[in-house]
């Protein structure tokens, strides 16, 4: 099978089900002929993941635990790709996390807890990655991380995950920085709201979507599809000249007054 992704490695973080955008990715990255290395936290992503892989007969590289709050973890599960794998050309971070009492309300009720778990998850956790990273993109790559347009604008509920998904656009812009001298590039894609396990149960999102069907300049929500083949683009040869960059997939939501 021939495609753009043909002899790359790429390491994929974040699938919690098939409704996860990692999963959207995963899909892309394997249609054109990428070879997939899985990171999971929680036992039952990983069962989810081998039922996924089962179903749609992709065979892994990989699947390895990664909890990205803890470096042992992250220093582990790298050892192992690099020892397994090899070298690797690209990596997807597609996580986040806050306490679910920090998601409503005020933002000015944010405890210091929490804005130090939803910091230490969603955005240091790229600053972790990346640095493995280095030690394991011998011939250059790509990075790519999943963000919000709540780190731009204040969105109803968003509070402590839009000032750390804030802290996550900055830290894409330093590290492309940082990493660019070793031809590694960082990216994010500033997703529009996709019916996730994360979104589940958080107030407001149904509204949201119905803003974005009714507003939007395509007058409809995105997938996780969408969302997919934008970051294959990130993570491929097409995209070469970029990095740094925050990509909208957000049916133009973003440009709206
Ligand atoms: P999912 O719930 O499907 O995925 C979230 C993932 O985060 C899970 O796989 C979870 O793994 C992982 N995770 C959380 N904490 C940790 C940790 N400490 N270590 C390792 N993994 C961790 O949701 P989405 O696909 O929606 O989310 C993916 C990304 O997309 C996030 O960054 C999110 O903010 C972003 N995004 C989502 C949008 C949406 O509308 N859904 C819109 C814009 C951006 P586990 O369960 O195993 O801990
Ligand atoms: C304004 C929006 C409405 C929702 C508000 C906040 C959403 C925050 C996302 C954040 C990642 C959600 C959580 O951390 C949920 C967590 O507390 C409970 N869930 C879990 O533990 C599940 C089982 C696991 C798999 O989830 C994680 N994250 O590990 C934002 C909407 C419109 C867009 C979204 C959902 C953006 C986003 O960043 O996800």
């Amino acid at each position: 099978m021939s495609g753009m992704m043909n002899n790359k490695k790429i390491v994929v973080m974040g699938v919690a089900n098939e409704r996860s955008i990692a999963w959207g990715i995963a899909k892309s990255l394997h249609r054109e002929g990428a070879q997939l290395i899985f990171t999971y936290r929680k036992e039952r992503s990983f069962e989810k993941l081998k039922g996924l892989l089962e179903q749609t007969g992709i065979t892994p590289l990989l699947t390895v635990s990664c909890d990205v709050l803890d470096d042992e973890s992250i220093s582990a599960a790298f050892a192992h790709i690099k020892e397994q794998a090899g070298s690797i050309d690209g990596i997807v971070h597609s996580l986040a996390f806050s306490d679910k009492d920090e998601l409503k309300g005020e933002y000015l009720e944010t405890s210091r807890e929490g804005y130090l778990l939803a910091q230490n998850s969603s955005a240091f956790s790229l600053v972790a990655i990346a640095k493995q990273a280095k030690g394991v993109m011998s011939e250059g790559g790509s990075i790519v991380t999943q963000s919000y347009i709540g780190a731009e604008r204040v969105v109803k509920n968003y509070n402590v995950m839009g000032v750390a998904k804030a802290a996550l656009e900055a830290s894409v812009r330093y590290l492309a920085e940082d990493l660019g001298k070793y031809n590694i590039r960082v990216n994010a894609i500033s997703a529009g709201p996709i019916k996730t396990l994360s979104a589940k149960g958080v107030s407001g999102f149904n509204d949201i979507m119905q803003t974005i069907e009714e507003r939007a300049p395509l007058r409809r929500n995105i997938d996780q599809e969408e969302v997919g083949d934008a970051t294959l683009f990130l993570l491929s040869h097409l995209s070469r000249g970029i990095t740094g960059e925050v990509l909208h997939v957000d049916a133009g939501y973003h440009i709206l007054g």
